[in-house]
């Protein structure tokens, strides 16, 4: 198996970029190197009961002190970008002032990424909140937007120089609904008011920062990244259909819309008026200002029926499908369908997939990882998208996730989602056969 495109595919010219994504806290470990401050997640992983096997990011893939051949291994890969963020409580004190040894590290690894000739796409926030914010209320504290603000204007003041894109947020779902709503992440809270205020804070925040950003960094792109999914009906009955469109409106538009169009979804206020954040006098034109690109993370479908209580409950496919060793469907129909549907529903800016993967059961065997099944996720994937370009939608890149196995969230290091695989007890890198398919599809190009 490998990973092929059609010969006249626009994915192969050289204006569409193909990258590999990772994020901080999930590679970087040395969490109290150089006056770095705890985190949220530090806090999380610290709770017992939070992450499987108590895991933490403590170590992580200790890129901190590996990112040298950790460049070297993009390099290796031969890809044309590199999307990774900062980290929060590693570049700024609790004053708001700069930590110049943890902006260091970010300078040289970004001088190396350039001198390498290896675009730079940062986002500026990937869930990595400093925990002396959360114990003042975090994301449902509107300060916090504020404060976001001055972080990112730090940020790009110190580091545009070497950046070609930078996105505000990572997933403001995943870091608003199962950090505040589900209590599945951190900061651990579960209160259905609370998920929605802090996606409300979050958006907020994205658009207060976006003039410094633009100010500090004139000739990059600006956007935001956020995951979606599509969601299918369990069965042909209207209550079922009505099901997916709530969990879609949830999940996506609650995001996509205020964004494109300066609003939250206008059924939720008939329907679910409980999920309507507070939202104050000008607040939507700020998070509804132009953005350069929206990135976008796909993974898998959903299926939904209704539930009384609930609206909607997820459940199973009915069909034999195959799923990833994370329990999550492969989908790629899905990932095609969605983004034409978006790009009918809005007036989107270029899109980059900035996140698509897979965790797989990965063993090394005699120095080997043959991880065929995530060859063939990305090659399905990647050809989703380009017959998504095909049907018009306007789409510049890809990044696989992640360029290295590293720490899953709530799975901790019990998922891998790397096209090179990590032994965390030694940290050698091994290139999986992934990472090659990856290499010589890119590599023909
Ligand atoms: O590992 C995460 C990443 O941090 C955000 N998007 C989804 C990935 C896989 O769960």
């Amino acid at each position: 198996m490998s990973i092929k495109l059609p010969a006249n595919s626009k994915m192969l010219t050289p204006d569409f970029t193909f990258g590999v994504a990772t994020a901080a806290f999930q590679i970087e470990g040395a969490n109290t190197a150089d006056n770095r401050l705890p985190c949220i997640w530090d806090t999380f992983c610290a709770t017992p009961g939070k992450v499987i096997n108590g895991d933490d990011g403590s170590m992580a893939c200790d890129h901190y002190h590996l990112w040298q051949q950790d460049i070297k291994l993009i390099k290796e890969l031969g890809v044309d970008a590199y999307r990774l963020s900062i980290a929060w409580p590693r570049v700024m004190n609790e004053q708001g002032e700069a930590n110049q040894a943890g902006l260091d590290f970010y300078r040289n690894l970004l001088t190396k990424l350039k001198e390498e000739g290896i675009k730079v796409f940062v986002t500026l926030y990937h869930w990595d909140l400093p925990q002396h914010l959360e114990d003042k209320g975090g994301w449902l504290n509107r300060e916090t937007a504020y404060l976001f603000k001055e972080y990112a204007d730090l940020v790009t003041r110190e580091l545009a120089e070497w950046v070609d894109s930078w996105a505000t947020f990572n997933e403001p779902f995943c870091a608003a609904i199962l950090g505040y709503e589900l209590g599945i992440h951190a900061p651990g809270l579960s209160k259905p008011e609370y998920g929605r205020q802090a996606a409300h804070h979050i958006l907020l925040a994205h658009g207060l920062a976006l003039p410094v950003i633009r100010q500090n960094a004139p000739k990059a792109q600006v956007g935001i990244v956020i995951n979606m999914n599509r969601s299918y009906p369990a069965s042909a009955k209207s209550e079922d259909e009505f099901a997916c469109l709530i969990r879609e409106t949830l999940d996506n538009q609650f995001f996509i819309e205020p964004l494109m169009k300066g609003q939250y979804p206008k059924l939720l206020a008939n329907v679910a008026p409980q999920y309507l954040p507070q939202v104050l006098p000008g607040d939507m034109e700020i998070i509804s200002q132009p953005i350069d690109f929206l990135g976008m993370n796909f993974y898998t479908c959903n299926h939904n029926a209704y539930d009384a209580e609930d609206l909607f409950k997820d459940v199973k496919n009915s069909q034999p499908v195959e799923y990833t060793d994370i329990g999550w469907e492969i989908a790629p129909h899905a990932f095609e369908e969605l983004l034409i549907n978006l790009n009918q529903q809005y007036d989107l800016p270029p899109i980059f997939i900035t996140e698509n993967g897979a965790a797989c059961d990965d063993h090394l065997v005699s120095g080997q990882v043959d991880d065929d099944q995530r060859v063939r996720y990305l090659n399905s994937h990647i050809n989703a998208v380009n017959n998504a370009i095909e049907a018009g939608v306007d789409i510049r890149g890809y990044f696989a996730w992640s360029l290295m196995d590293n720490f899953e969230w709530a799975e901790g290091y019990n998922k891998r989602f790397g096209l090179v695989y990590v032994d965390y007890e030694t940290q050698k890198r091994t290139i999986k056969r992934s990472g090659y398919a990856y290499q010589a599809f890119l590599s023909e190009r």
